[in-house]
């Protein structure tokens, strides 16, 4: 039997019309390694994220959780380590919100590490030759949002949570600035499930 893996892709936010992380959770293969994969596309919006992939998650009872976001300005594709308690929004979130200087979750601690193996992520997408480097910060927007509280939520339980961060598209990058082709980004999330 196969274990079962949520894992998830943002919608556009900001001035962009697309978004990589969907792009390519959406190409993955449906069967990769040990898992067997079910994707969701979820919002770019503060709580309501992580409203739609703990629904989904009660209904799967997913073995691990991987959720991927852009990460723009990036040069490799980006493991996140850590998940902090901060909401302190630079723009607002697709419904227009801007949360600043409150917690993810008023009674949660400061932070919480992957529940997933990071380092093994990293070391062997590295050793595809595909730019790939540990990351300590997943920010204080939607994301970090996202990640806190699906790692809050199944803290003490068997259920693993990560995040990854991938870089703009070539079609999204201002002139000059660093971009990974799609189907890099695809092998490079299609790797960093396999050593899961
Ligand atoms: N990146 C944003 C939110 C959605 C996305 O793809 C972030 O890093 O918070």
């Amino acid at each position: 039997m196969k274990k079962k893996l949520l894992i998830t892709g943002f919608e556009p936010f900001g001035k962009d019309e697309v978004n990589p992380s969907w792009e390519a959770v959406s190409r993955l293969e449906d069967i990769i390694g040990d898992y067997e994969l079910t994707k969701l596309r979820v919002p770019v919006i503060f709580g309501t994220a992580a409203e739609q992939v703990l629904s989904a998650a009660e209904t799967l009872a997913p073995d691990m959780i991987l959720c991927i976001g852009q990460a723009g300005r990036r040069k490799a594709v980006t493991p996140e380590r850590v998940a902090i308690n901060l909401r302190d929004a630079s723009m607002k979130d697709n419904a227009g919100n801007q949360p600043m200087d409150e917690p993810v979750a008023p009674e949660g601690p400061a932070a919480y590490f992957a529940s997933v193996p990071v380092r093994k992520m990293v070391n062997a997408v590295k050793g595809n030759n595909i730019p790939c480097e540990f990351s300590y910060s997943a920010g204080t927007y939607v994301c970090n949002d996202l990640f806190y509280t699906l790692r809050h939520h199944y803290n003490g339980t068997e259920t693993g949570v990560g995040f990854i961060h991938v870089p703009y598209l070539p079609e999204q990058a201002p002139e000059g600035a660093f971009s990974m082709p799609l189907e890099t980004i695809v092998r490079a999330l299609s790797i960093a499930v396999e050593v899961m």
